[in-house]
């Protein structure tokens, strides 16, 4: 059986340097994965912005949209083409007041997995708050009730059962970050290592 294909030549520029295309979609997660009811998931906000608390409920009362986003892991597989629905990151931060000091986000996730984001990679109309997979309620191991996708940077930076952004002026490194990981990871600069 063949797990990795070689992408063609229309795909070619899509893939970054020294990843494959994976078959189906890998599930990559650190620890244990959290079975959490949609009623019982919150988001809270924190730090240089209003501390709210975002229900279930109110999330789906934002704007919704389909989305098609490219999916690059660091330990080099990529998936094209994943199809999402759920709320764009400026629909969202357009509900909070933020203040001006703000520059970095430090997002949180149920499990104590963190990543960290500038806000300016974060407030993207690319990036989005997911709660559907191909049509279906996004799976717990795919980060279900609700995760995040940024999908110009490597997908550690896309947070599994996201449930709380803190707001900071200064950078605050993450899980990986803190761990070796780049700052950034940025995929066709092959941002993979911190230091590189
Ligand atoms: N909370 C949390 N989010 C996470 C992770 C994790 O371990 N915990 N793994 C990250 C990594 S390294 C990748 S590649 C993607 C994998 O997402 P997937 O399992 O849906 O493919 O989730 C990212 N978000
Ligand atoms: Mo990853």
């Amino acid at each position: 059986m063949k797990y990795f294909e070689k992408p063609g030549p229309e795909m070619r520029d899509r893939v970054p340097p020294g990843q494959h295309l994976a078959k189906g979609f890998p599930v990559l997660t650190y620890g244990d994965t959290p079975q959490i009811a949609r009623g019982e998931w919150q988001l809270k906000t924190w730090g240089l912005a209003d501390s709210k608390r975002y229900t279930w409920d109110d999330m789906l009362a934002l704007p919704q949209q389909d989305f098609t986003a490219d999916f690059h892991c660091v330990t080099t597989w990529s998936k094209l083409d994943v199809k999402w629905t759920g709320i764009a990151v400026p629909d969202f931060l357009a509900t909070l007041q933020v203040e001006p000091t703000a520059t970095h986000v430090l997002l949180h996730c149920f499990g104590d997995y963190t990543t960290n984001l500038t806000l300016e990679d974060f407030n993207r109309p690319e990036n989005f708050f997911a709660h559907t997979l191909y049509g279906e309620p996004l799976p717990a191991d795919h980060g279900g009730p609700m995760r995040l996708v940024v999908p110009h940077l490597y997908a550690w930076k896309s947070a599994k059962w996201l449930n709380g952004i803190e707001f900071l002026a200064e950078e605050s490194l993450g899980f990986w970050e803190r761990n070796g990981y780049h700052r950034r990871g940025e995929p066709f600069a092959e941002e993979r290592y911190a230091g590189r």
